[in-house]
């Protein structure tokens, strides 16, 4: 996978250096590079911001710069021999955008060039948007319900969210089939030696050998987590495959199965 992110703030994408995707990078799984949107500028004060049309408070980004930056990215792109070259994807930070998950990482996992446009004040000419829909597919994205100072940071979190996912980033793949989201659950709470540590013992299932009972007392840990922290998972989650346990287990946190769904009781209290 190629990835190309362009800032004003190119430090910001230091990190991506590091760790992980550092490693992905070094060992040829991920090409990456970091542009400064002020090397496509052309004034003697290399300018990016203007006010904006209708007033009201900041600055907005202009258009040239973006436009400069992205054609000299979408040009230098890889084109297939048959000519029947894919679009690369454009991501936009934006609170304005469409909610990043886990589902989206992998859909972006599998694209062949993702461009990362991170825009800084109130925002990018919205007109850029528009423009680029001509090299590129468009996809204006969210991490969350909070406003950020620029999209760098939102952008280092999504590249290690699908950096993580390309084939032999991660070391061991079962640590990726295992984890929060894959299943739309939240993760099972995990407890490491000593078993005894400050007067607090680890539950005692997790040292009885019984590989079945932990299984399934992981399992319901996941269902009693999720109801009480993330309930809003439950409306989504795939009831169709429980368990007569599971049920049961999901029975006692106050929610019944109909049509393959969890409904949570009307007359049931808080999960937890
Ligand atoms: C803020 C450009 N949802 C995270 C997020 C993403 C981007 C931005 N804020 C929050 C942002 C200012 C300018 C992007």
């Amino acid at each position: 996978m190629r990835i190309d992110v362009v800032s004003i703030f190119p430090e910001y994408l230091a990190p991506l250096e590091l760790s992980l995707i550092g490693k992905a990078r070094q060992d040829g799984l991920l090409e990456l590079n970091v542009h400064d949107l002020r090397t496509f500028t052309t004034d003697k004060h290399r300018t990016v911001d203007d006010t904006p049309y209708g007033g009201g408070a900041g600055m907005v980004m202009k258009p040239e710069p973006w436009a400069q930056a992205l054609e000299s990215i979408a040009k230098s792109g890889m084109t297939p021999e048959d000519g029947a070259a894919k679009k690369p994807v454009l991501i936009v930070p934006s609170p304005a955008g469409e909610r990043f998950n886990q589902a989206l990482a992998y859909e972006l996992a599998d694209e062949e060039q993702l461009v990362f446009a991170c825009g800084r004040y109130e925002g990018i000419d919205e007109r850029v948007i528009e423009w680029a829909a001509g090299h590129f597919t468009v996809r204006p994205m969210s991490l969350g319900d909070y406003v950020l100072n620029g999209g760098e940071v939102a952008v280092l979190a999504m590249v290690e969210a699908i950096g993580r996912l390309l084939p032999g980033v991660v070391g061991n793949p079962e640590s990726l089939v295992e984890e929060s989201h894959s299943d739309g659950l939240l993760e099972y709470p995990v407890y490491t030696k000593p078993s005894s540590w400050r007067d607090r013992e680890v539950p005692a299932i997790l040292l009885s050998g019984n590989h079945g009972k932990i299984a399934q007392w992981r399992r319901h840990e996941q269902f009693r987590r999720t109801a009480a922290r993330r309930p809003d998972l439950l409306a989504e989650f795939d009831a169709g495959g429980l368990t007569r346990a599971d049920k049961a287990a999901f029975g006692e946190l106050g929610y019944d199965v109909v049509d393959g769904r969890l409904r949570l009781r009307p007359e049931a209290g808080s999960a937890d």
